[in-house]
């Protein structure tokens, strides 16, 4: 490891921790549900009772109380796979587009010593529910939560206990009806010519290029811990020559008083630090620290710290063990540079969505399982989770594979003016609250992006964006803050407050279709003008153009994957030559295609994908393959070949 002036690293290291008790603002934590000796998990996966309320006022459920008694007792059910978009489950194009509420419903059967034992506390999670939800067990409503990619969860033990002989009734009631408060905004028109429409028809209008798949799309889950537990636990990492610190807090709920032990364990299960304090900093000597995929030989290395609490309430004893991975490592941003670990990291990635065929947004360890092996495969370093939080299990994996993440909210689309007053701004640092409790112990998590694409050249953008940005950083001065912007240079209103900027942009597809050759132009003048103003690193957060898979024309034409091809290349020399001064990152889009609304630049969904929606190859994820490996090898300091493994084992059909 370099070694560093020894004032200077020191310097950081107690700006960084005197910034620390920030991160710790919010009262109640989110951890992962995991098991441990005291805690359980019961997975709440598979088959629920469904029933849309399509009612002409979309009401009927609430004003007939469906949450009162079997879902089946009200009308026609239906099976509904849990987690999974609904809407491409069915034959039914209505329930494909439908909007309003959503009812689902299970019965589960809850262990009997949860119920019998007073000192367990017995949780309901909904990783997401797109988008206003409403939840009862047995007929009595537990929660409600507003936003449809962050977790949300109640604690349902003294209710369950009431009437221990009666089986556990779920209920959740999800709308996926999007205003202009909500993140993302939308608009609900009645339709008023009875000459074109009936009565009552009425359309949600969207200013964002995905289809508005609902539903419970994350795994829900029953699981527990002693009434007095581990609430939170926050991690703040650095190092200092070959000494990682790692700076936590632990937050207890249940109990006044307690003892907390907290050991730090590496790979191979040793201890290499401790603590019996709730708060401090552990020393790690000959840190391994964490590292990008591709940047060093062993990426994505964690720790393991062990939280164990005994605690008691007056009349009980309690225990509690919580197991949070910790990767250690640095951010910093530098006029021209993004460094981690002090070493400058270039962003080769993509752009990703919560997409595929059938499940829509839900929840697919397959699917997930596949996407990293075509990361890895394709040499990509990092992705941005354009355009809200994707589920923490895909963290989970980036933390373990090294993968880099620019961590984005749900504010896609703020394009009215009216989505900029004061309700929204409340929303959407609720919004961040959320993420940022959720994901701040994620060391891929590099960098948070508030929001994409807004109206940023408005007037109340200026105010919006001051205040939304500064709060993230109050929430975690530890990390960069950004938003994606596509708009001019001069007229944008957000810039000076983000600490990298991110453009977007298509030239010779919205602009100038068709004229490849004025690529090179237009991205050196986008690229100059905005660091000459703002002298903030840049990373190119968007460029590509659609491709139908198959379609071919020399010379190309939009829409054929040669097309595709040459804007890519286009872009690329302009990069080579930009990243050698101020450009730290590249992220096309998008790694696949994805489904958006039918419209007529859309030909069943967006087809900016490098890989088809089922993530088979276009021509470009070859090109991108060799480039990225490329830079890996320039910027990575690894020297890798990219693998090329043949199998030698083939099935062979036999005919006869
Ligand atoms: C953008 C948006 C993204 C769209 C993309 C496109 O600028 O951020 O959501 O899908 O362009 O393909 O139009």
């Amino acid at each position: 490891m370099e070694v560093r002036a020894a004032g200077l690293g020191m310097l950081r290291v107690v700006c960084l921790f005197a910034v620390f008790d920030a991160v710790c603002l919010l009262d109640s934590g989110m951890l992962f549900p995991r098991e441990s000796p005291s805690r359980e998990v019961k997975e709440l996966n598979g088959l629920w009772d469904f029933r849309a309320d399509d009612s002409t006022n979309r009401n009927q459920s609430f004003e007939r109380a469906w949450y009162k008694k079997r879902l089946a007792e009200t009308g026609p059910v239906i099976d509904m796979p849990v987690p999974a978009s609904y809407n491409d489950i069915t034959q039914d194009a209505a329930l494909r587009d439908f909007i309003g509420w959503v009812w689902y419903e299970r019965e589960v059967v809850v262990p009997a010593r949860w119920i019998s034992d007073e000192g367990t506390r017995v949780v309901l999670r909904v990783g997401s529910a797109h988008y206003f939800s409403i939840v009862w067990v047995n007929g009595v409503k537990v929660t409600q939560h507003a936003g449809g990619h962050l977790p949300f969860e109640v604690e349902i033990g003294s209710l369950i206990r009431k009437d221990p002989t009666t089986p556990c009734r779920i209920t959740i009631a999800v709308n996926n009806t999007l205003n202009l408060d909500t993140l993302p905004p939308g608009k609900i028109q009645y339709m008023e010519d009875r000459t074109k429409y009936p009565e009552g028809f009425f359309v949600q209008y969207i200013y964002f290029d995905f289809f508005n798949y609902a539903g419970i799309h994350r795994p829900v889950l029953l699981y527990t811990t002693p009434k007095a537990y581990v609430d939170d636990i926050t991690v703040v990492t650095d190092f200092l020559d070959n000494a990682g610190l790692v700076k936590y807090k632990v937050s207890v709920q249940g109990a006044a008083t307690g003892t907390i032990s907290v050991t730090l364990k590496d790979k191979d299960g040793r201890s290499v630090a401790s603590s019996s304090k709730p708060s401090g900093v552990l020393k790690v000597e000959d840190v391994n620290l964490w590292w990008p995929y591709l940047m060093h030989e062993n990426p994505g290395y964690l720790y393991s710290m062990e939280v164990h609490l005994m605690a008691t309430d007056g009349r009980s004893t309690y225990e509690d063990m919580y197991t949070l991975p910790v990767g250690i490592r640095s951010v910093a941003v530098t006029s021209t540079q993004f460094l981690i670990n002090d070493k400058p990291f270039y962003f080769h990635g993509v752009n990703k969505h919560e997409d595929s065929d059938i499940r829509g947004k839900g929840f697919d360890w397959s699917l997930i399982v596949k996407d990293f092996n075509l990361l890895k495969w394709m040499g990509a370093n990092s992705f941005r989770t354009s355009h809200y939080p994707y589920a923490e299990e895909i963290l989970q994996m980036c933390d373990r594979h090294g993968i880099v993440v620019i961590d984005e909210c749900p504010g896609v689309g703020i394009k009215d003016i009216r989505s900029f007053g004061n309700a929204s701004l409340a929303h959407h640092l609720d919004v961040m609250d959320e993420l940022v409790r959720r994901d701040k112990n994620h060391p891929s998590v590099v960098m948070w992006s508030v929001a994409n694409e807004p109206a940023s050249e408005m007037p109340p953008a200026e105010f919006y964006f001051e205040t939304l940005i500064k709060h993230t950083k109050d929430l975690d001065p530890t990390r960069p803050v950004t938003y994606i912007t596509d708009s001019n240079y001069a007229r944008d209103k957000g810039a000076p407050f983000v600490d990298v900027i991110c453009v977007n942009s298509y030239f010779s597809w919205y602009h100038d279709s068709g004229h490849l050759e004025l690529i090179p132009l237009q991205l050196n003048n986008q690229f100059e003008n905005w660091y000459g103003k703002y002298k903030k690193p840049i990373i190119q957060s968007e460029y590509g153009a659609d491709a139908v898979p198959g379609l071919h024309s020399d010379p190309p034409v939009m829409f054929t994957e040669e097309y595709q091809n040459i804007v890519l290349q286009s872009y690329h020399s302009v990069f080579d030559q930009k990243r050698k001064q101020y450009v730290i990152g590249e992220l096309i889009w998008n790694f696949a295609d994805f489904m958006t609304v039918q419209g007529l630049t859309r030909v069943v969904g967006n087809k900016k994908g490098v890989f088809t929606r089922q993530r088979q190859p276009k021509r470009a994820a070859f090109i991108l393959k060799e480039r990225y490996w490329r830079l890996a090898n320039e910027t990575g300091r690894l020297g890798l070949p990219p693998s090329n493994h043949q199998s030698h084992c083939v099935q062979i059909m036999k005919n006869d």
